[in-house]
């Protein structure tokens, strides 16, 4: 099986990150994760230092292997989720959403690997000034909040800026995905979405079920006008949103519309209020299946095609 240099600074099987998706990446699906030989990561999200030192408990009551913890810096929460890991010891912090600066020092002192995402050139170089571990580059395909760049064309752009290793994000769901990314440039892979269909992740069977059945055009971006776009499934919900941006709603109330609807999509499915985050590959997710399967299948896959094997190549 092929390998990275991924795989020996963390010690890991599979050069293979499962992305820290708020409200749904938790201790047990991060354990699976790693017990499959890749990088399971639990999403801190918006809740508390508490709900994240339990869901590291979890995940080290259920694995010996490395586990990361994701800090989404727009949350009210980071600094005490910073500490937290600090504390916790956990081997990896993947930051998102923001500029994770202030806490790098502490971090490394204390022998974690940080790991940012980075969706600019710009913070790419910044990032590798400030010692970063390795960087998640991560393109706008992704679901949740996305930058403007896709993969495709963001990957050798960081690659170039960099020294460090580079991990791609965003429209990676099978092994052609992680060819692809490899090619391009990095020497690992986060998916999230594809994550989402497995056995251990516990979100609501009607998001399972809506993430099986999408199809190509199945996601959209809103949020823009307040600055934080974000991708979901194209619901009644995330139709209604786009059109009340476009309205002249004030911005207060669009944030209002939004709140609370994530929780709704993991916990209840709600369909009227919900909303289900998912990248643009959810549609080439097609069956529930064991973490640590999904692991495995798309390294499976990959190599072939990265020893040479490509269909196309004469
Ligand atoms: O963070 C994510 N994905 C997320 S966070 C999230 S929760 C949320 N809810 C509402 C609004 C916003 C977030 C759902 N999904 N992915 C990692 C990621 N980070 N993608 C892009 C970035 C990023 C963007 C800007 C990283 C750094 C950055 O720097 C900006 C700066 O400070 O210069």
């Amino acid at each position: 099986m092929i390998k990275s240099a991924l795989c020996e600074m963390l010690g890991i099987q599979y050069p293979v990150f499962q992305g820290g998706m708020a409200w749904i990446a938790d201790g047990r699906l991060a354990a699976a994760v790693s017990n499959g030989g890749g990088l399971g990561i639990i999403a801190a999200g918006n809740a508390s230092g508490e709900y994240v030192k339990e869901q590291i408990r979890i995940a080290k009551s259920i694995t010996e292997k490395p586990i990361g913890v994701n800090i989404m810096l727009l949350s009210p929460h980071a600094d005490e989720v910073a500490q937290v890991v600090l504390e916790e010891k956990v081997a990896v912090v993947t930051t998102g959403a923001g500029n994770p600066s202030k806490y790098i020092k502490d971090w490394l002192e204390a022998g974690i690997k940080v790991i940012p995402v980075v969706a600019s050139v710009a913070m790419a170089k910044l990032m590798t000034r400030l010692g970063a571990s390795a960087l998640i580059a991560e393109g706008g395909e992704s679901g949740g909040h996305v930058g403007e760049l896709t993969t495709m064309v963001l990957i050798p752009q960081i690659c170039d800026a960099t020294t460090l290793p580079v991990i791609a994000a965003g429209g990676i769901a099978d092994g052609r995905g992680v060819a692809a990314a490899f090619m391009l440039g990095a020497c690992g892979v986060q998916m999230g979405t594809r994550f989402l269909s497995a056995e251990e992740c516990t979100i609501h069977p009607v998001y399972k079920e809506k993430i099986l059945k999408a199809t190509d055009l199945c996601t959209m971006v809103t949020g823009k006008r307040l600055g934080h776009p974000v991708r979901s499934l194209r619901t009644q919900f995330a139709r209604e949103y786009a059109k009340a941006e476009f309205s002249g709603m004030p911005d207060e109330a669009l944030e209002g519309l939004a709140t609370g609807a994530l929780r709704l999509a993991v916990q209840e499915g709600d369909n009227e209020k919900g909303c289900f985050l998912a990248g643009q590959v959810a549609a080439v997710v097609k069956k529930e299946q064991p973490a640590a399967e999904i692991v495995r299948e798309v390294m499976e896959q990959a190599e072939p095609i990265l020893l040479g094997a490509s269909k196309w190549v004469k």
